[in-house]
């Protein structure tokens, strides 16, 4: 097989979706693939089950062109691209059983000289481990002739349709004609540098993309502990530090969440446990940063026995609405728990609804930012949304402030030179 004409997409995820699409704007037919009716049902009417800018249009324009098509099976092709999630077990291992699902469904329509891609972030080995699968059920197919690679996604939730165009690639194969065919798929859309290599150094360089991220925030937030102990301004701190020119250091907050970096870091820990102790670190610092942040909401608390506390943001970073593996949801949940008798006030502006998980708390609430921060005694910012900035001194006047993304250091020093009653903890 030299020309790809036909590909099948397994998973109508955030990824799946979005590349199934890009490829049929470019000429490709494609079936996609998902084990949720729902999502089918959605794209075959040329909907998106989500948000994702300019997605809806090529995929309705794929639906048009009768060049695109979803079902619950799936469908022989030239090529797959597998996009299934990868999550992790309780012992850290990648639960690998969603690409084991996804190669049984391939496995029958194999006549040989296919090309199967991963796309899904996945531990160092699952290449090889996929191939096998694939070998395992198809006895009767030459394992050489198998053409096994991997290709993870890099793109930046929200700029998907601009970033799958203008990222760079990487493309792993188990052989260099795998990686060359694969290669040649992704040029239908790509066009940015598409780099080849083998399939275990390409799961690597996802992962290491990740974890230098996680190690880097981990620096971060372990200065904000130091500095909160010593007396000093961490904002200011890192704002001098990063005037030299070889220095950028990131910054601290109440944690990391979202599915990548918390989870990533994780897979190469399972895979060389007694070598990679920087990266098990950064990911125990990142991920004690939410307690720590609860421990000065709860001194506060001590100090102002029974009055209202403002929870500003609940998603895992600004301006989105995603609340997955979000530390400001974590520390939200778990100060409402732990302090029956203390009114928290939560705003996040890019919801309608408080998660279920909040259901059985009746000392929480959803409101306006305002209403929020008008009815503490204690205001935490867990979440540095652009409505945040917003916020006027004069609100904040005579209120105690826990400004956990730095969000309002430079408000700070106009309020702090005049209420004494107006204290930051640096988180
Ligand atoms: N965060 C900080 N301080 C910082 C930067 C981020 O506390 O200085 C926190 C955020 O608030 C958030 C978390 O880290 O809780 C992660 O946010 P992010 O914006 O750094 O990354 P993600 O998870 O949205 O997307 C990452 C990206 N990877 C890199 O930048 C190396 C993206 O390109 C990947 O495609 C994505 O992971 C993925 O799917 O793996």
């Amino acid at each position: 097989m030299t020309v790809i004409k036909e590909v099948s997409v397994i998973g109508l995820g955030y990824i799946g979706l979005p590349t199934a699409a890009i490829l049929a704007a470019n000429g490709i037919r494609v079936h996609g693939v998902d084990v949720n009716e729902r999502n089918v049902v959605a794209v075959n009417k040329g909907e998106v089950p989500f948000v994702e800018p300019e997605l809806g249009d090529f995929v309705a324009s794929g639906i048009a062109a009768g060049l695109l098509s979803a079902s619950l099976d799936t469908k022989a092709a030239d090529a797959y691209i597998l996009a299934v999630p990868t999550p992790f077990n309780d012992d850290y291992s990648a639960d690998l059983s969603y690409i084991e699902a996804a190669a049984d469904g391939i496995a029958p329509l194999l006549t040989g000289n296919e090309l199967v891609i991963l796309e899904s972030t996945s531990p160092p080995g699952t290449t090889e481990h996929l191939a096998r699968h694939l070998a395992a059920a198809r006895p009767d197919l030459d394992m050489n002739q198998l053409l096994v690679a991997h290709c993870p996604e890099r793109v930046l939730p929200g700029f998907v349709m601009k970033e799958l165009v203008s990222n760079d690639r990487i493309v792993g194969g188990m052989t260099p004609r795998a990686a060359e065919l694969a290669k040649g798929l992704y040029e239908t859309f790509c066009e940015a540098e598409i780099l080849t290599t083998n399939a275990i150094t390409a799961e690597m360089s996802k992962l290491v993309e990740n974890s230098y991220r996680d190690v880097n925030i981990a620096f971060a937030n372990e200065l904000s502990k130091i500095s909160d102990k010593l007396g000093i301004n961490v904002w200011e701190l890192i704002d001098l530090a990063n005037h030299h020119p070889r220095v950028n250091i990131l910054q601290p907050g109440p944690g990391v969440g979202g599915h990548c970096i918390a989870v990533d870091p994780w897979f190469i820990v399972a895979a060389a446990p007694e070598e990679a102790q920087l990266i098990r670190q950064a990911r125990i610092t990142n991920d004690s940063k939410p307690h720590w942040v609860i421990t000065k909401v709860e001194e506060q608390i001590a100090e102002s026995e029974n009055s209202a506390v403002a929870l500003l943001g609940l998603a895992f970073k600004k301006n989105i609405d995603d609340l997955r593996e979000s530390p400001a949801l974590q520390i939200s949940l778990d100060l409402a728990k732990k302090n029956p008798k203390t009114r928290f006030i939560i705003s996040e502006p890019n919801v309608d609804v408080l998660p279920a998980s909040f259901a059985t708390l009746g000392n929480v609430e959803l409101t306006s930012t305002a209403e929020a921060i008008d009815q503490a005694v204690t205001v935490v910012l867990l979440v540095d949304h652009d409505e945040y900035s917003d916020v006027l001194p004069a609100q904040l006047e005579g209120k105690q402030i826990i400004d956990t993304r730095g969000q309002w250091r430079a408000m700070e020093t106009e309020i702090v030179a005049t209420p004494a009653t107006l204290e930051s903890i640096h988180a």
